[in-house]
């Protein structure tokens, strides 16, 4: 089999590269390990940046976001004793977008299947060759038969555990990591939410998340140890501490529920460099992760797939390979200021085990220096709403 762009993985990232080299009329296939209900059942980011929505847009996806998506101008920051809302709107002229992950992935299925797009779910053994020649290969499994498709280039949307990111050499790779000693236990509950804006608590218990999915469907994270498991807290315990966390006023609104989801994911800061080797390109989680602290990870994937799918629409239509050639060094610079942010807003927002008084005090003068500075608020809801692509 031949194609222009084999594609390996069916998440946001290859999905939203598919639709858009599609209607450019750039052929690719799409290499899915998972099926695509596994895949349709992951519960990950709910904050969408106005350039995803845009790009979203762009690909002909946003019928149903504009319908159902919610506009949130602000959101709030609290510690034990501040509240701090930081108004994007009156900050920045912008807004961002609730709209769960989980949809964006589902409305872009829906549309691959339109453009009758070629997605081969289940596959194994995925393998890249010939990445410094011409015409590269990409050979896999399928119900037992292995076999290959030869293509112009290869885009690496296969996540942080893929096998692209590992198919450049060890030695020509350059990796930049920050474990964070704890992960975020979250639930999603079909309830009001606790409050008309995310809150993002700096309790002395920990850090909590009240974020939603729509009018009925809440989406609460705490802060735990990473030795902890989802079985070890039943629901009641989830709402205590959640309630513990969370300024008196929300927390004696809070409406519980049973958990429809319940899982820990642990934090990380990870970029690898260059994005580029060969026909080889990197893209979202295969590349970089983010602690969601910052709500980055899916729209730091959207903008890779920004400047990646224009590049090879130029290198494949017009014979012009000027965007490929940038594309590592172009989208680095946008993935390592949302790295900082997403570092900041973590440290920000978290007890570190161990940490001493002076740390405490640290995150206390931020609040409140944001509390007090439309500069420093300027400065955080311009990064949080996402810097130009
Ligand atoms: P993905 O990991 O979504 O997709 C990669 C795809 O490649 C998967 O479908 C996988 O099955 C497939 N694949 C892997 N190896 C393969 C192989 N060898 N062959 C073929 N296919 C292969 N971001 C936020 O902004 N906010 C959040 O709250 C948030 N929460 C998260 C919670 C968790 C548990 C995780 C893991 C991530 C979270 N993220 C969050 C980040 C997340 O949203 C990612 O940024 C987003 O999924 C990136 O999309 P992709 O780059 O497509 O990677
Ligand atoms: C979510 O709703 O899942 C969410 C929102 C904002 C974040 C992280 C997660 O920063």
């Amino acid at each position: 089999m031949k194609t222009e762009v084999v594609i390996i993985g069916g998440g946001p990232s290859g999905l939203l590269l598919s639709q858009l080299l599609n209607r450019a009329n750039v052929s690719t296939v799409i290499l899915e390990r998972a099926t695509r209900a596994r895949v349709l059942s992951r519960i990950r980011a709910g904050v969408l940046e106005p350039g995803t929505v845009q790009m979203l847009h762009e690909a002909g996806v946003d019928e149903r976001l504009k319908r159902e998506g919610l506009e949130h101008n602000g959101c709030f920051l609290t510690d034990d004793d501040l509240m701090v809302q930081i108004n994007f709107r009156q900050l920045t002229g912008k807004s961002v977008t609730v709209y769960g992950q989980t949809e964006v992935t589902a409305d872009l299925y829906t549309a691959q299947d339109e453009m009758g797009a070629n997605i081969v779910h289940e596959v194994e053994d995925v393998a890249i060759q010939s990445l410094d020649q011409t015409s590269s290969s990409v050979e896999y499994t399928v119900k037992g038969e292995r076999k290959r498709i030869d293509c112009a280039y290869v885009a690496g949307c296969d996540g942080f555990h893929g096998v692209s990111r590992k198919t450049i050499p060890a030695a020509k790779r350059r990796e930049f990591e920050r474990v964070y000693p704890f992960g975020w236990l979250g639930i999603l509950s079909q309830t009001p939410p606790a409050n008309e804006e995310l809150i993002y608590a700096n309790s002395s218990r920990g850090f909590a998340l009240a974020s939603m999915r729509n009018k009925n469907l809440s989406r609460y994270y705490v802060q735990v140890p990473l030795s902890d498991e989802p079985d070890a807290w039943s629901d009641d315990r989830f709402w205590q501490e959640l309630r513990s966390r969370l300024p008196a006023e929300t927390a004696d609104a809070l409406v519980t529920g049973p958990s429809i989801e319940k899982s820990i994911a642990p934090l990380r800061s990870f970029a690898s460099e260059p994005l580029r080797w060969g026909n080889l390109f990197l893209v979202g989680d295969a590349a970089h992760i983010v602690p969601p602290t910052g709500a980055k990870g899916l729209n730091l994937a959207v903008s890779d797939v920004f400047y990646l799918h224009q590049a090879l629409i130029d290198a494949l239509k017009r014979d012009n390979n000027a965007g490929i050639d940038a594309y590592s060094e172009r989208a680095l610079a946008r993935i390592w200021k949302a790295m900082r942010f997403s570092w900041q807003m973590t440290n920000m927002l978290h007890q570190f085990d161990g940490e001493d008084s002076f740390a405490a005090r640290m995150r206390k003068a931020t609040l409140s220096h944001l509390a007090q500075s439309e500069t420093a608020r300027r400065e955080l809801a311009e990064n949080y709403i996402g810097l130009p692509f």
